[in-house]
């Protein structure tokens, strides 16, 4: 610790989880915000000609009869995602391919103009029922870029994409999510888009209040920068966006890991989502069924995310028959069995937080009989984000031993730590932004 952060701790010790609730600091998150933090984790779907075809990036030229499955069941992947835990399910209403899973006011490129159900099919009319029957949230994606449309690269196209937004943020019930793809590839003669963020996220408000959006930098939350299921130790839920489209040339040094961490002190609350595919793909493909992620490989991705005070956005892309694979369900029920292993059993008996040798402390009791490697701490986030640094000591004969140490704490931070007996664990507040006010505090090994 240096001597200007233990300066500024011991100017702040004054609360922690007292009973005088401390003022907000700095930006706080909606109420949305908060409900969406609270969800932890979600599920995405990728499905669409794709699915058929076995491309990532559709051509935009498939047949509207491509797609074609032959048992959809969205009540199922609301079942698979609510017993893994997900609060919600966001659906690529439209990926770049431009083919539409409803009736695109549009375009002609959707499932209006197919043979499937003899062009009566609406997968989000299905989806949202079977979220609503399941009691979780219901999500869209609606991908900016389109490879069909014929006005994509023009100022018409912006119109376009506005009448297809409208039309799924009023057709399908609250929204807890709209999801903005930061890809914005050519159109014909390597027309370049230029998208109108103000009018969309107008749009967004006008329809849908204050729903979360997600787009690369906000402003209901920001991409994570990277696709592999992690956000850095370091992640600050305030963020200050520069430019809405990704002109990387005014931000600070790697604008992918600057994603990932966020802004100590920035002007908004823009958390970080982190997307990741539970197989190599984010569309589903024959080929790729024997490489779904394993349950051990799912608990690594969520250490990494929500333990690190982000929210978890998993895709499990639905197969050409329109149900989701055993491969993938046998994965999130692994998944589901070793949080509930993990999670379920607290060796910590109480905690409480109070001031010692001039810092801000959280004094843990345990069960000195039983081990434990992990840390969960959570800051009350509806008050701001404040905890920069802390660490994590034991007993150790007549002082302390430390075992652990780590940077924000947020929404949750699992602290990864040497397997421990102890009957006291003390967390140090090193450094923080205002009087730390941490809500919950346990000790579980994995
Ligand atoms: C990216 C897209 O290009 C991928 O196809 C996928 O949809 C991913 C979630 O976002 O930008």
């Amino acid at each position: 610790m240096n001597i200007k952060h233990l300066a500024l701790a011991t100017a702040l010790i004054a609360v922690c989880c007292g009973p005088n609730r401390p003022k907000p600091f700095g930006p706080v998150p909606t109420p949305q915000q908060l409900a969406w933090h609270q969800k932890e984790m979600n599920m995405f779907v990728h499905f669409g000609p794709n699915t058929f075809s076995g491309l990532e990036w559709g051509q935009g030229t498939e047949s509207n009869d491509l797609f074609a499955p032959d048992s959809l069941d969205c009540r199922q992947w609301a079942q698979v995602a609510k017993e893994a835990g997900f609060g919600g399910i966001i659906i690529t209403a439209k990926h770049h391919d431009g083919f539409s899973l409803w009736d695109n006011p549009s375009s002609e490129h959707s499932v209006a103009n197919s043979k499937w159900r003899d062009g009566n099919g609406d997968v989000l009319a299905e989806l949202s029922a079977a979220c609503e029957e399941a009691g979780i949230g219901f999500g869209v994606y609606l991908s900016p870029w389109d490879r069909n449309h014929p006005d994509y690269g023009t100022e018409r196209y912006n119109d376009a994409y506005v009448k297809s937004l409208e039309s799924v943020l009023t057709g399908y019930g609250p929204l807890f999510e709209v999801w903005f793809d930061g890809a914005c590839g050519e159109g014909p003669d390597g027309r370049k888009q230029v998208y109108d963020w103000p009018l969309f996220l107008g749009k967004v408000k006008e329809h849908q209040g204050d729903v979360v959006t997600f787009s690369n930098i906000g402003p209901g939350c920001r991409w994570v920068g990277n696709e592999e299921g992690h956000a850095n130790e370091t992640n600050w839920n305030t963020f200050t966006p520069e430019t809405h489209n990704a002109d990387r040339s005014n931000l600070p040094g790697d604008y992918e890991h600057y994603l990932g961490s966020g802004d100590e002190g920035g002007a908004y609350w823009i958390p970080a989502e982190v997307d990741v595919s539970i197989r190599p793909g984010w569309f589903w493909r024959e080929s790729e069924n024997d490489k779904v992620k394993t349950a051990r490989e799912l608990i690594d991705i969520y250490y990494k995310s929500v333990g690190r005070g982000a929210v978890l956005l998993l895709n499990v892309p639905p197969t050409a028959s329109g149900r989701i694979h055993p491969n993938d369900i046998a994965a999130l029920k692994g998944f589901r069995a070793e949080l509930d292993r993990i999670f379920s059993d607290n060796i910590a008996t109480s905690f409480e937080c109070k001031e010692q040798d001039g810092l801000p402390m959280v004094m843990i009791t345990a069960n000195p009989d039983k081990p434990f490697n992990r840390l969960v701490l959570q800051e009350d986030i509806a008050l701001g984000q404040r905890v920069a640094e802390f660490a994590v000591d034991v007993p150790d004969g007549d002082g302390w031993m430390e075992i652990g140490c780590g940077t924000t704490i947020g929404n949750k931070r699992i602290l990864l730590l040497p397997e421990t007996k102890a009957s006291k664990v003390r967390v140090r507040i090193i450094k923080t932004l205002a009087p730390p006010v941490i809500k919950n505090a346990g000790l579980y090994m994995d």
